[in-house]
């Protein structure tokens, strides 16, 4: 692990909480324990002044109050959302930003209206190749003053599964999860769901504000561009065995027969397989994978039985993915710290 952590991160810290990882055990997190990432302030929002706006290049610019959107046809979707720094204390050299160790992820049934069907409904010009979400929550960062945005490709939108949503586990968003409305676009990084939506704009190229420009790309240097960061690689997560020690969170576990369970999830491929290493990632064995009840956006549960002999061990688990994305033994680098799917390692005492 990197060096302390400063007094800036900490700040950031103890306002964006992570998924502490026993609560890998639900299919579905619990609302208030799924992992939270807010750049600036949750906004202050009245339902009752509040508009959807949409327009650009559209036939029919539309202004919807969440009532509206309400009525529209509605979907509910079991999205695994992981913040696109997860990982990022395990890189070296140290990246100063929210300090993410590994439960910045949670899953939640989503239910809202599918964008592509609105944006059909409203008319797409032809001349549109790109669609904004605009956010009410406003900040400085990098030194621009800006409200939260973040593009996709109109391609993305009517081939994909994104939809506004407007509650979570079956209750209204809360404040700090985007009420009244947000995007969720399944298999991506968190960054391009969009919370507290006030306006969808279409287009006719790429939009370059901060969030796409700067933030969100693997780049080695600062002053290159890099490449923007899409769908979430390959990863999983165990539910720590036995119980805790309390400082260093390293475990105790009796000897014998300990089941280890996790979940696996990618956004590319569907997860085609788990592997689980007792000795540090030296030898590998496969897991038991369980159905995809959840459907394709969800995390994978997975199981290993493991006869724990007594002394010191190192538990890693690894995905792999359809499209052959495995996960990494060694944390991959870059400015942001993004991207690092590098495996967990759990530090375990067994005891007679
Ligand atoms: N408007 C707005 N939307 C946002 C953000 C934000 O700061 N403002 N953070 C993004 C990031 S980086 C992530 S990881 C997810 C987190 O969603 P959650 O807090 O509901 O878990 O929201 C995304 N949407
Ligand atoms: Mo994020």
């Amino acid at each position: 692990m990197g060096d302390a952590i400063s007094v800036e991160e900490l700040q950031l810290a103890a306002r964006n909480h992570g998924m502490p990882l026993e609560a890998l055990r639900w299919d579905v997190t619990p609302i208030g324990l799924h992992y939270l990432l807010t750049h600036y302030d949750i906004p202050d929002v009245s339902v009752h002044s509040w508009r959807l706006e949409i327009g650009g290049l559209v036939e029919r610019s539309q202004s919807l109050s969440l009532d509206e959107i309400r009525t529209r046809p509605s979907v509910e979707v079991a999205v695994t959302m992981e913040c696109a720094g997860n990982g990022r204390v395990h890189v070296e050299p140290h990246v100063v930003s929210q300090p993410w160790l590994l439960e910045a992820v949670g899953t939640a049934r989503w239910r809202g209206t599918p964008v592509a069907g609105l944006l059909e409904d409203v008319g797409i010009r032809g001349d549109a190749v790109e669609v904004l979400f605009t956010g009410l929550d406003r900040g400085v960062e990098g030194g621009e003053e800006q409200a939260y945005a973040r593009s996709l490709p109109l391609s993305e939108i009517l081939a994909g599964d994104a939809i506004l949503a407007y509650a979570v586990n079956g209750v209204p968003l809360p404040p700090q999860h985007g009420y009244p409305l947000r995007l969720v676009v399944p298999g991506w990084y968190g960054m391009t769901s969009v919370k507290w939506l006030s306006s969808i704009t279409l287009l006719s190229e790429p939009f370059d504000g901060y969030q796409m420009r700067h933030s969100y790309r693997t780049r080695q240097h600062e002053d290159e561009l890099g490449e923007p960061i899409t769908r979430m690689a390959p990863r999983s997560l165990m539910v720590p065995p036995g119980i805790p020690e309390f400082m260093s969170r390293s475990r105790v576990v009796p000897a014998g027969l300990c089941e280890l369970r996790g979940r696996a999830w990618a956004g590319e491929s569907e997860i085609a397989g788990v592997d689980v290493s007792t000795d540090g990632g030296k030898t590998w064995q496969e897991a038991e994978l369980d159905d995809d009840a959840l459907g394709r956006w969800a995390w994978r549960a997975w199981r290993f039985t493991w006869d724990a002999d007594p002394g010191d061990h190192e538990l890693c688990c690894r995905a792999r993915d359809g499209a052959g994305n495995v996960q990494p033994l060694e944390a991959p680098w870059n400015v942001g710290g993004y991207m690092n799917n590098a495996v967990q390692r759990v530090a375990v005492t067994v005891t007679e």
